[in-house]
């Protein structure tokens, strides 16, 4: 980059740190885009002049409020929750929520940021939001979980609407609490409606919705394998987390002929050489989303190695997909997969990368795609939820999947478009800059608003 573009992005970046102190992961968000866009948007005046990226770091509109409710003992607790309503040029605000005890303003405005470019990217009318709690899962009682999540929801109700905000789930909230927070929602408005994406399919969810993240994710991977006429078959993969994102992930890739050696949680890290397959990948699901357990369960049962408190990115590998949160690639493992002849790197989980590991991704010129544009497949999905909800229609199986996948087709085709830098395909920057034209463009239609 030109000095003088650096002089800007700085500039630039020094005006929202200053404006929100101590918010480090929205100012990394923020960083990655500006780094991407700076020069895009010197060559295009008309979002320079309308000052559009200025506009995009302030969210429309943000919630904060008291989540009190009773635990087993009856004794009080008080969360607090969130919902950052971010960007709505293209489409009403949608998003996740996040229920982690790390759950702050910064990790949720980094959140939602990104969610912008991204459902933009989707081909979808979405706009972007996210929201949460610091309230923590782990450990605590159905009965508990749904006082929370009753609670929560009688506040946030009243800033949500299917053509308004629509939520989904995120780390901590799968079916099990969009659940009661869709049973607060319709006792509190008397109202049946798509306010939740991620619902029961016997109460207006769809198909494929679990699984479209981490099928979304391969597919991606799978896209860019082929820009290098190669593919997933074959393939040794190391996969972070054992949630959602990294089920299906694990499902897919192994139906695509790649075999997955690894899985983890916030303990560490197993690490099976012959493969998660169907049967053990079914005792994955059972151990994590009914029995909540840890993964260490999944080494004692097949008799592999546990990596306590360790992370997977040492492990051997032609492709990595981090599944689990956020910054758990360093620079130090990102060089390690590269020495190791990782070559793939598909983001499920948002933002897993630090900034280092990016370079090392990028002067190693392998096949890095950005959660933005990699994990785009769950939200796309939440996007075919809500079209069904609209249509009181159901898709099936087989059409909701087609969808997903030439929606994954298209979104790389997008970073193709806008990244391509000779042979080179830099997805990040494509992502980036066809993430932000069509909502930069829609905010300029819509006047100063
Ligand atoms: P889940 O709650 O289902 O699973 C999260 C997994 O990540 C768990 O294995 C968890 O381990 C692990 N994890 C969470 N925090 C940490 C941490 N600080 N350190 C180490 N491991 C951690 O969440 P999802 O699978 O839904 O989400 C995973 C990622 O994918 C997140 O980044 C999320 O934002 C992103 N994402 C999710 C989408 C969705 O549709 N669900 C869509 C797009 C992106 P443990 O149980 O020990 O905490
Ligand atoms: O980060 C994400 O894209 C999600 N957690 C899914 C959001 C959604 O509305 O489905």
């Amino acid at each position: 980059m030109s000095n003088v573009y650096e002089q800007k992005v700085n500039d630039f970046m020094a005006k929202v740190i200053a404006k929100n102190p101590s918010e480090v992961e929205f100012h990394q968000a923020v960083h990655e885009v500006v780094e991407s866009l700076i020069p895009f948007i010197e060559e295009n005046p008309q979002y320079k002049d309308a000052k559009i990226l200025e506009r995009m770091v302030e969210p429309e509109r943000l919630v904060m409020f008291r989540v009190p409710w009773l635990n087993d003992k009856g004794e009080v607790q008080i969360n607090r929750g969130f919902r950052i309503e971010m960007n709505s040029a293209i489409g009403p605000y949608k998003g996740g929520l996040r229920f982690h005890p790390t759950v702050n303003l910064g990790i949720l405005k980094f959140l939602a940021f990104e969610q912008v470019f991204k459902n933009s990217l989707t081909t979808l009318p979405m706009g972007g939001g996210k929201g949460g709690s610091d309230f923590d899962p782990k450990g605590k009682s159905d009965n508990e979980v749904m006082r929370f999540c009753q609670s929560f929801m009688s506040e946030l109700f009243r800033h949500i609407g299917p053509n308004t905000d629509v939520p989904a789930g995120d780390i901590g909230v799968g079916g099990r609490e969009i659940g009661f927070l869709f049973g607060q929602y319709k006792k509190l408005r008397n109202e049946f409606t798509g306010i939740l994406t991620g619902k029961g399919l016997e109460w207006g969810g769809s198909l494929i919705r679990p699984e479209a993240t981490g099928y979304g994710a391969t597919y991606f991977a799978e896209e860019m394998l082929n820009t290098r006429g190669d593919s997933l078959k074959g393939k040794i993969v190391a996969i972070s987390g054992s949630g959602n994102v990294a089920q299906y992930a694990t499902e897919k890739v192994t139906q695509m002929g790649g075999k997955v050696v690894t899985l983890s949680d916030s303990s560490g890290y197993i690490y099976d050489p012959n493969g998660i397959d169907a049967e053990k990948l079914a005792f994955v699901l059972e151990l994590k989303n009914v029995k909540r357990g840890r993964i260490k369960e999944y080494a004692d049962k097949y008799g592999v190695e546990f990596f306590e408190g360790k992370r997977p990115w040492g492990v051997k590998c032609d492709v990595a997909m981090p599944c689990a949160t956020q910054n758990e690639v360093n620079e130090d493992e990102a060089k390690t997969l590269v020495a190791n002849g990782c070559f793939v790197v598909s983001e499920g989980a948002n933002m897993p990368s630090t900034p280092e590991a990016i370079a090392v991704y990028q002067d190693a010129k392998i096949l890095y795609g950005p959660g933005k544009a990699a994990n785009a497949g769950g939200v796309a999905v939440s996007g075919l939820e809500m079209s069904q909800n609209s249509m009181r229609y159901n898709w099936t199986r087989e059409e909701v999947d087609a969808k997903l996948h030439q929606i994954m087709k298209d979104i790389h085709a997008t970073c193709v478009k806008w990244g391509k830098e000779g042979d080179y395909i830099d997805y990040f920057k494509g992502a980036n800059i066809g993430g932000f034209v069509k909502v930069a463009d829609a905010m300029l239609a819509q006047g100063l608003v």
